[in-house]
């Protein structure tokens, strides 16, 4: 393994360790479907980030990019005031990377001032740093300018909060054994009291779009601002499962429709209290 790469797999590894360990469903779905006799591959892991010269999509794909993947897809969502992208790397062990980020100039003068003074406590020398995706909230901010920032997007809201670390990693249903229809994994999650982010549908997308996914709706987990401590809506998990197009081939990329509802799995009014 070469260095590039050494280092990405302790980035990923590092990923998890912090998602799972943020968000007490994660272990707990991980524990169910173990004992349900399944072993969970992840589809891809998700990353946020401001749409900022120094830490926007292409910054935080720098590791990625130079462990071997490759841009992959753009997506646009226009009412949230998001664009994404996706990464894939020709290692079938590696999960995809979709990574998005906030269009700036599209918000309040307010947002983007309080985004600039966000933006602006990050020492100089961590946007250099290969791990910044995985480096948290090296900013402090209170609880009421998180919450203003919520009420313009909850995509915002939930970055100021929480910083650069997975928001999510997506178990690959085509990998499991007596799991693998996601309607069945869904009435599996339901039935152990998990609940589902049901925006658009519980299923989102179709075997003929190539994919269909899933996800359970953020656990609200206590963060400290610099005034105190609040909860809010945390990390969720997703489930996806892949269908070959007509050219025999599985379908690798995301649909724009679905992802629009996925994003809603961090919202405030839908969290789990
Ligand atoms: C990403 C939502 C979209 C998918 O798989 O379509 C997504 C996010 O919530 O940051 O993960
Ligand atoms: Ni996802």
């Amino acid at each position: 393994m070469d260095g590039a790469t050494r280092e990405l797999h302790d980035i990923i590894a590092r990923l998890w360790r912090d998602y799972a360990g943020l968000n007490a469903q994660v272990a707990r779905i991980h524990a169910l479907l173990a004992e349900a006799g399944e072993v969970v591959v992840h589809d891809h892991l998700a990353l946020r980030t401001w749409g900022d010269p120094r830490c926007n999509i292409d910054v935080l794909a720098r590791p990625f990019v130079r462990a071997g993947y490759r841009p992959a897809g753009a997506y646009r969502f226009a009412e949230k005031r998001l664009v994404a992208r996706h990464f894939a790397h020709d290692d079938p062990g590696l999960p995809l990377v979709f990574i998005s980020e906030l269009v700036l100039a599209e918000f309040s003068p307010a947002l983007q001032a309080a985004v600039a003074g966000i933006i602006g406590q990050v020492p100089e020398d961590m946007f250099d740093a290969p791990d910044l995706c995985a480096r948290g909230r090296p900013w402090q901010v209170t609880m009421a300018a998180a919450e203003a920032l919520r009420r313009e997007s909850e995509y915002a809201g939930w970055l100021a909060a929480f910083g650069w670390r997975a928001n999510h990693f997506t178990v690959s249903v085509d990998a499991l054994a007596r799991l693998g229809e996601l309607a069945r994994l869904n009435e599996f999650l339901k039935g152990h009291g998990l609940r589902l982010n049901d925006a658009g549908g519980e299923i989102k997308g179709s075997p003929a779009q190539g994919l269909e996914q899933s996800s359970t709706l953020a656990d609200v987990v206590d963060v400290a601002f610099s005034d105190g401590v609040a909860a809010v809506p945390g990390c969720y998990y997703e489930f996806a499962r892949r269908w070959p197009g007509p050219d025999g081939r599985l379908f690798r990329g995301f649909i724009e429709g679905s992802a629009d509802k996925i994003f809603e799995s961090t919202d405030q009014q839908g969290a789990r209290s």
